[in-house]
């Protein structure tokens, strides 16, 4: 379950969405939804409920109830307008509470919410249709994706896309002749384009009007026979993107007239930033790349005669087929007993009655057993899985391990990998929570078939649903399909969703950044870890304590400023800074991202290889002091990725580069 736009999702079949009939555009990666609005100003929410009826047999980790809302923790209830029509205050709450009127939306229904935006910061969206899940882990629709981010920024500041592709930055050039669309772009110097950030996509194009660059804006519509674009009249400011990051301007994509008294640490807070939102969340069913992570088949037989603590006759299994040469017997007492080098028909003879007369607790007569096949490492490599997130993005350690061991993925042949050096890093697995065509972990024995889709089932993805869903079916004999050894031969061509490939947050060094962090998660707190930059505590203060950390509860929501000057901070660091959640078994169960400052202008160049790399996106730059673009940046070198060569692969659905002669070094700390 996610929120998204209307204008990001299409229908599945036929010509209209509907009530589970709907799914995400194929350029557009699933992330939660940000929406922005300036302190001072209301922000109205059409809210459509598309949610299919819930399975049957449902999953007990997904929420029965369809009904679902759109409220956010700690914005003013203005007016909302329910379902039904009936118009109150409280309805903008999207919440069933108390004496309140439902303001839940049935699927196939919808509402709207108006809520007024008192405070700069970030607050969280989510869905109050079902609140509560089957374990402390889960939490109904939350913990099942419903969640997002609203985001107020300073009074009369603008928003623009802070990450694009390289033919999108084409578009949003000024052109030598201003009428006329196709024109040359106007340039630097030495070759950077000039940004028109008012700048929308052409009449004729598949997005024709909207915006390029500005992600809240007037919509337009083709001016009939005149073939351009002009403005809807009497329309209202529409949000068209909800991307994660921003670059954040004063007016007329400036500096800001007076946003915060300057202090030591920052001495400039008029700069445009770029803005990073963070959701940690927890995964409550995540596949996992390998089927290591699962406990294997297991394999019921039935007994010949009741055993009991005292058992002494020998007992037969009344079948032996399935059984392996070694491995555990796990009776109905919950006694593992571990054997081997037996046949079959000994392990009924002799073990079982061994085993249970020599327990002192034995219980009651038996009548079945269930056999276990030998090397079940689910639990060993559970505290590595992907079990942990950051915006519907998750990198857990065992898979990166795994991957080295089985020798697949861009570090198959990487004999010094051992540890954390290489395992929390994009120096040797490439960018975290990537996804590509090619999985790493396609088994040799699938017949070839075509590359996976975005957002489309794949079908590597599908014989590890089938073996997870007959692993939570007790009773059934079936065994799930055989995966062939893993070996490097699957190599991805292309990673998905070029303006959104990964979760690497990137910027330019010395641009001002502020980070907005959320808890989107039910149960475990956790605590936000920042490698290598700093931001206090009181952001007017010059008296303030200086932090690299911060607890986050669920619910919470905090905004860092980051201090001198935000991007490789007091030292200048360039290159990546992990953050994570500080807590190690959230962190290496998937809890970590890159933040990743350039020192040369990414242009969004192909690789010498053809294959489209994450360089294929192109960062904006902010508009700096005086209203003029960092002079660092426009006078550094080309992006060097075109020397660069990819050794690609994946992991998982996640995808993995490693690049020689990579122009930027790790900078974590
Ligand atoms: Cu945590």
């Amino acid at each position: 379950m996610i929120f998204a736009l209307m204008q990001d999702v299409v229908p599945i079949n036929g010509p209209t969405p509907g009530q589970g009939n709907v799914m995400l555009r194929s350029d557009k990666r699933p992330r939660p939804i940000v929406l922005r609005v300036n302190k001072g100003g209301c922000l109205q929410i059409t809210f459509t409920n598309f949610l299919a009826k819930p399975p049957t047999p449902i999953n007990p980790l997904q929420p029965v109830t369809r009904q679902a809302s759109v409220r956010v923790n700690g914005m003013q209830l203005i007016s909302g307008t329910t379902q039904s029509g009936a118009t109150s205050g409280i309805a903008a709450d999207g919440s069933y509470t108390g004496d309140n009127s439902s303001s839940l939306v049935d699927p196939g229904n919808k509402a709207t919410y108006t809520l007024y935006a008192s405070e700069e910061g970030t607050f969280l969206l989510y869905s109050g249709g079902s609140t509560f899940g089957t374990s402390g882990n889960t939490a109904g629709q939350l913990t099942a994706g419903l969640f997002g981010a609203v985001n107020v920024e300073p009074a009369q500041a603008e928003y623009y896309r802070s990450q694009v592709t390289a033919a999108d930055l084409q578009l949003a050039c000024q052109r030598q002749n201003p009428n006329d669309p196709n024109s040359p772009c106007q340039t630097t110097a030495d070759g950077h384009l000039i940004i028109n950030y008012d700048a929308v996509y052409p009449a004729t194009h598949k997005y024709a009007c909207r915006p390029v660059l500005k992600m809240v804006d007037i919509p337009r519509a083709p001016s009939p026979g005149v073939g351009r674009c002009l403005p809807i009249p009497n329309s209202l400011p529409q949000t068209f993107y909800t991307d994660l990051t921003a670059i954040i301007t004063g007016p007329n994509h400036g500096r800001f007239p007076d946003n915060g008294p300057p202090v030591a640490v920052s001495p400039d807070r008029n700069q445009p930033f770029r803005e990073f939102t963070i959701h940690y969340h927890e995964v409550t069913n995540a596949t996992q790349a390998f089927t290591d992570f699962y406990l294997p088949p297991q394999i019921t037989t039935t007994l010949t005669a009741g055993i009991t603590a005292t058992s002494t006759t020998p007992i037969t299994v009344g079948s032996t087929a399935g059984f392996p040469a070694s491995g555990f017997i796990t009776t109905k007492n919950s006694e593992t007993i571990q054997y081997s080098g037996l046949s079959a028909t000994q392990i009924g003879t002799t073990q079982i009655v061994h085993g249970i007369n020599s327990s002192a607790a034995a219980a009651a007569s038996h009548s079945s057993i269930t056999l276990y096949q030998a090397q079940d490492l689910s639990g060993m490599l559970a505290p590595g899985k992907d079990n942990f997130a950051i915006n519907y993005g998750t990198g857990g350690i065992a898979a990166e391990i795994l991957a080295n061991r089985f020798k697949v993925g861009p570090m198959a042949n990487c004999v010094e990998c051992k540890f954390e050096e290489f395992f929390l890093s994009a120096w040797s697995v490439g960018d975290p929570a990537m996804v590509v065509d090619v999985p790493a972990n396609v088994p040799l024995k699938v017949p070839p078939y075509p590359p996976d889709q975005p957002n489309k089932p794949a079908p590597l993805a599908k014989q590890l649903e089938s073996y997870e869903v007959y692993q939570e079916s007790n009773g059934t004999t079936a065994k799930p399909p055989t995966l062939g050894a893993p070996q490097p031969v699957a190599k991805a061509t292309t990673a998905f969703y070029p303006d959104d490939p990964s979760n690497v947050y990137h910027s330019y060094l010395d641009d001002h950044v502020v980070f907005r962090i959320l808890h989107a998660g039910a149960n475990l707190t956790h605590v936000h870890h920042q490698h290598a930059h700093q931001w206090i505590h009181s952001p007017n203060d010059d008296n303030s304590t200086y932090l690299d950390s911060q607890m986050l509860s669920p619910g919470a929501a905090f905004t860092l400023e980051i201090d001198y000057n935000g991007s490789g901070n007091r030292n200048k660091t360039v290159g990546d800074s992990i953050f994570h959640c500080h807590f190690y078994p959230h962190f290496a169960a998937g809890m970590w991202s890159l933040w990743r400052t350039h020192d040369v202008f990414e242009n969004g160049s192909r690789s010498q290889t053809g294959f489209r790399s994450p360089a294929h996106v192109r960062y904006p730059m902010v508009r700096s002091r005086l209203g003029r673009r960092s002079p660092l940046s426009c006078h550094c070198r080309r992006s060097r990725w075109l020397r660069c060569r990819h050794l690609f692969s994946s992991i998982g659905g996640r995808s993995f580069t490693a690049h020689r002669k990579r122009p930027i070094r790790p900078g974590r700390m």
